[in-house]
């Protein structure tokens, strides 16, 4: 195909979906499911993409087709967050309100790019900054993160991870940042919603989803989202949202599901070393401190007046020479 073509053919997918059929994704993927749910809930909307290293930068696709349908910015592993600073203060300069959002893997948010989610975080910049998190390194073999849970088994982890896993949304709430909140891919509606009031809100915007990774769990592609309800279920994956790093709002309390249910369908922690009581200890833990949170400083009725309209972009002074163009 001469190049003509090849441009006709990736202009004639422009009006598409953000992510498009034809992507690289393995069966199953979390990933894969979660941006088209972002779609979903923008109502047509299309946002400006800011991808670092992970397979949402290797599976679309190489130059000069891609999978996002929508404009995608790919970047070095720690820098998303301070070039979606420069995208989105651009749109700011030219009058544009086009949302900035950062997709992320766990790698480049729990380890590689925390300074520079700090920082965005810190200046309160203008980005929903979504973090799927399948809790390994998952495009370069499945090494472990920091978001890997204690007992996991992965390519560098063969008996089974030590270290806790990361309170990733404990670090962005401590930035006290208008919005954080975790997502799940059982939960549609929820999910839905809180794309919905963060793109209502202003500032920075954080979010995580547990992915499921079938290549890296060791676990059955179909299985992805009842993994995920069962994770809800037995309480290993709260799902809350925190307003303006003070307002608890739990969503999903846990429902009796057994915590064996969720492990015993992942040959990720089919481990000698797997400690059962650690972790119904670290989820009752973490239970004991969200109902603290939510009970002393409650973010009241689930829609409504919590969650106002955003208002107008912050003032950023006009290029004198008028607004901003590309190269
Ligand atoms: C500074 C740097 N270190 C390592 C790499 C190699 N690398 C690219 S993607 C990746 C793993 C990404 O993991 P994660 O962010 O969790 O996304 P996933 O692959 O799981 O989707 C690694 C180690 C890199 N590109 N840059
Ligand atoms: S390795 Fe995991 S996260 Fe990456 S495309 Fe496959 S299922 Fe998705
Ligand atoms: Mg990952």
């Amino acid at each position: 195909m001469n190049v003509t073509g090849v441009e006709e053919e990736v202009h004639s997918h422009t009006e598409h979906a953000l992510w498009r059929a034809g992507n690289g994704a393995c069966a199953g993927c979390g990933m894969s499911l979660g941006l088209q749910w972002v779609d979903q809930a923008l109502d047509g909307e299309k946002p400006t993409m800011v991808v670092p290293a992970c397979c949402a930068v290797v599976t679309p696709g190489s130059y000069p087709t891609t999978a996002f349908g929508v404009p995608a910015v790919a970047t070095t592993f720690a820098s998303s967050p301070s070039v979606a600073t420069g995208v989105s203060r651009v749109r700011q300069m030219n009058g544009e309100d086009i949302p900035t959002i950062c997709w992320a893997g766990d790698g480049g948010t729990y380890d590689i790019g925390l300074a520079t989610i700090s920082g965005a975080a810190e200046r309160n910049e203008d980005i929903i900054y979504i973090c799927y998190d399948n809790e390994i390194y998952g495009n370069t073999g499945g090494q472990r993160s920091s978001a890997t849970l204690p007992g996991a088994r992965t390519s560098t982890t063969p008996a089974g991870k030590h270290e806790p896993k990361k309170d990733i949304m404990a670090v962005l709430v401590a930035h006290r940042i208008p919005y954080a909140a975790t997502l799940s891919l059982a939960h549609r509606d929820d999910f839905l919603r809180k794309i919905r009031v963060a793109r209502r809100l202003r500032g920075f915007r954080f979010m995580v989803m547990l992915s499921p990774c079938p290549a890296g769990w060791k676990s059955d592609p179909a299985e992805g989202i009842d993994l995920v309800r069962a994770a809800v279920g037995c309480g290993l994956f709260p799902l809350y949202e925190v307003f303006d790093g003070r307002r608890y709002r739990i969503n999903a309390r846990p429902d009796g599901t057994a915590l064996e249910d969720y492990l015993s369908r992942q040959g990720r922690f089919r481990t000698p070393s797997f400690d059962h009581a650690a972790t119904r200890a670290a989820i009752a833990e973490q239970w004991a401190y969200l109902d603290a949170m939510e009970a002393a400083f409650p973010a009241g009725p689930r829609e409504g007046s919590d969650v106002p309209a955003a208002p107008p972009p912050p003032p950023i002074a006009p290029e004198a020479n008028g607004p901003v163009t590309g190269p």
